[in-house]
């Protein structure tokens, strides 16, 4: 896989404004794949003007239970995982179902770079430049049936290696699900890495699920099984706390969490220069992604 790589984004080298609206104005007469490539470099242009987070903000400030509940504690414990011959599942409602390697799965699909912001539901942010693939791409690949309705993910479970497994912290497997159009949206991405190097095992190492317009826990670290099905699956947080986590999750900011308001974030860096800055419908992708929930009511459908 060869993938281009820039460190920052200056607004010089981010598509001037004249060009980009250009290019939406013929949007409408694009390809899929064109669509596709005019969203992802939509998004690229949207989060062009923010300056992503550093490599250490980025893999020192973590959620990744399975290595406990502290920001900390992933990137002091989770050198114990075990990447090595990483195979994913793929099965249910799939033409090819089987155990893949993670070769097997990204041969012939195309690496690149996306900054995308990203939101978690305890209303911190961060930009990370991610390296990764469509998933959509990775499902035309397995061959996705009819019928198939929902993307279920599990997190592997190595309780050996793993302190917050160990201790039960919350039940694993880790789970998450999308529905089939969200999970075929050209946003979503299976990244691997971020900055151009190999995912740190403390944000999901070998490969793991980002979806910018949803809250982080719905980016599932450390994908062991895919699975295509009918129904709606079960998702970690949800089965926790169905009240005060929903299984859409789209970040909103007029739907508060039923402890705190979601209408602004601390932005993570900075040091003491930290900031908080208002959180945008769903997470500034609003464009991109609000069709998806055409006449949905957003305060139900949390
Ligand atoms: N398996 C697994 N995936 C997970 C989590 C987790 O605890 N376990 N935490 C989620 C949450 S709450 C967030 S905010 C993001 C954090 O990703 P990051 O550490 O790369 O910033 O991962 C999500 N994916
Ligand atoms: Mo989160």
């Amino acid at each position: 896989m060869a993938y281009r790589w820039k460190n920052t984004l200056t607004q010089a080298e981010v598509t001037p404004e004249p060009i980009w609206l250009n290019r939406r104005q013929i949007i409408a007469g694009l390809t899929a794949a064109g669509m596709a490539g005019a969203v992802a470099g939509r998004a690229q242009a949207a989060t062009g003007e923010l300056e992503p987070n550093s490599f250490e903000d980025i893999a020192s400030y973590n959620n990744y239970y399975e290595f406990g509940t502290g920001k900390n504690d992933p990137a002091a414990n989770a050198g114990a995982l075990d990447t090595s011959d990483w195979k994913i599942e793929i099965d249910g409602m799939v033409d090819r179902p089987g155990s893949y390697s993670l070769n097997d799965l990204t041969e012939g699909l195309t690496e690149e770079e996306r900054i995308y912001r990203f939101r978690c539901v305890e209303a911190w942010s961060m930009v990370v430049p991610w390296n990764g693939f469509e998933l959509a791409d990775l499902l035309a690949k397995a061959g996705v049936q009819e019928g198939a309705r929902y993307v279920a993910f599990e997190t592997v479970v190595q309780p050996e290696n793993m302190p917050g497994v160990k201790r039960n912290v919350i039940p694993f497997p880790y789970v998450e699900g999308l529905r089939l159009d969200e999970a075929l949206h050209p946003l979503t991405l299976m990244a691997t890495g971020i900055y151009g190097k190999p995912m740190p095992n403390q944000n999901g190492a070998p490969i793991r699920l980002v979806v910018p317009w949803k809250y982080g826990f719905k980016s599932i670290k450390s994908i062991v099984r895919i699975s295509l099905v009918t129904d709606e699956p079960p998702t970690t947080w949800n089965k926790l706390n169905a009240r005060e986590y929903g299984f859409y999750s789209n970040v909103n900011p007029q739907v508060s969490h039923p402890r705190w308001s979601q209408a602004s974030e601390r932005v993570i860096g900075g040091g003491l220069f930290a900031k908080r800055q208002d959180t945008l419908m769903f997470n500034g992708y609003e464009e991109d992604v609000a069709a998806l929930y055409d006449g949905m009511d957003l305060a139900k459908n949390y």
